[in-house]
């Protein structure tokens, strides 16, 4: 990876500190120096190993930052178990889950801040929520109801996407409006190892390059894409690599080490709000859970492909790591569940507290003035209702 240390123009808390003390070892030379030497040898950059051992010390958050990532992985996760259980009792609607992926999905979003852009695609509820998004928000939406469809007007960030990579050419139009308005607040989109074969992943990649667009564009791979392997969806072997046809940088990350995640990506943050332009990051993960909770896997793949990876659960390592550095009592982490069950709970009673939606709300939030069809259509379901 590139990193220019000569823009002044920086606008986040982190960039805008103090010049680093030249006696010591530049964070940003060294995180750059352990991704092109993790990639050299084929191996993903990586902070903890999946037993918790810390493989590169100097390169680790404060141990404030290591809690809070802990915090919002948890948290994430216990929506995505409750979505399984609320789906399997009629309470939810068909739901992409993304357990195991947590990593993935909070180490990049928590990079961000309130200022910068989210484009979460269906598979990317625990981004989303670690983003800011309300939980009786999120439930309303998986719920299909429309009290879920339009995002909060404080939050910068879009509804989820299900159409693959039609987000990513919008997150470049995104930040290049900022640019017009003289930002560089930053426009972060997901997408999975499938959607990085559809046109508009490459279209977004390129345009993002030759304008220099603040972006930071997240490459899931997950493993696949439905039921299609990504070994046989492309020949290609490492995605990041994808970068280098467009002339901008690409990092390869162990997707299930959160705090690599979330360092590799503040990096990739802090180089857009400079001015530098945009990055691409594969977080190297796996979906362990069926495509939606309509999906059957075993249709498709077998224990042999899943083997390994329960081992290399984003959770549990961060977890042992905080425990063994004495940052996490196992009463602590008690209190931690019971707090996020709390908190789960309360968002569930407002979520189904939301008043069932009428007929006509299915053409709300299309348009922000409705087309003359739209209100016809409107005014006809109406009619029908009264009649
Ligand atoms: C343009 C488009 N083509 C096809 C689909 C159907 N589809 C839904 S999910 C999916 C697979 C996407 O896989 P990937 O990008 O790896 O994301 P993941 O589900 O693994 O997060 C496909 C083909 C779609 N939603 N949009
Ligand atoms: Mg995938």
């Amino acid at each position: 990876m590139t990193r220019s240390r000569t823009s002044k123009k920086a606008s986040s808390p982190a960039a805008s500190s103090a010049a680093p003390d030249p006696a010591l070892p530049d964070p940003h030379a060294a995180g750059a120096a352990a991704y092109a030497q993790a990639d050299a040898q084929g191996e993903l950059f990586q902070l903890i190993a999946p037993d918790g051992t810390v493989t590169h010390p100097e390169l680790l958050p404060d141990p404030a930052t290591r809690l809070a990532l802990y915090r919002q992985m948890r948290r994430v996760r216990h929506f995505d178990e409750r979505a399984w259980v609320l789906y399997r009792t009629g309470r939810m609607g068909v739901f992409p889950p993304y357990g195991g992926m947590e990593a993935s999905q909070v180490g990049t979003a928590a990079a961000l801040t309130p200022q910068d852009w989210l484009f979460p695609t269906y598979r990317d509820t625990g981004a989303a929520l670690a983003y800011g998004l309300p939980i009786p928000q999120t439930l309303a939406y998986w719920r299909t109801s429309p009290h879920g469809w339009a995002m909060p007007q404080n939050l910068k960030i879009l509804p989820f996407y299900i159409p693959i990579a039609t987000q990513y050419p919008h997150a470049v139009g995104a930040a290049l409006a900022e640019a017009r308005q003289g930002t560089r607040n930053v426009a972060m989109a997901f997408i999975g190892d499938g959607g990085s074969s559809e046109g508009d992943f490459h279209e977004a990649l390129n345009f993002a390059g030759a304008l220099n667009a603040s972006c930071v564009f997240i490459l899931q791979n997950n493993g696949w894409a439905i039921s299609v392997p990504t070994r046989a969806q492309t020949k290609a072997t490492n995605l990041s690599r994808r970068a280098d046809g467009y002339g901008i940088p690409g990092v390869r990350v162990d997707g299930n080490d959160v705090l690599a995640t979330w360092h590799v990506t503040r990096e990739a943050v802090e180089r857009a709000r400079r001015g530098e332009g945009p990055t691409l990051i594969e977080t190297v993960t796996y979906r362990i859970k069926p495509h939606t909770l309509a999906d059957d896997p075993s249709r498709y793949r077998t224990d042999a492909d899943n083997a390994g990876w329960d081992a290399k659960d984003p959770v549990t390592r961060l977890r042992a790591h905080l425990l063994a550095g004495g940052h996490l009592t196992e009463e602590e982490d008690a209190q931690l569940t019971r707090e996020i069950e709390a908190e789960f709970e309360a968002a569930l009673a407002e979520a189904d507290a939301f008043p069932e939606p009428t007929p006509a709300e299915i053409l709300d939030h299309v348009f922000a003035e409705p087309t003359p069809q739209l209100a016809r259509q409107r005014a006809q379901i109406l009619a029908e209702e009264g009649a």
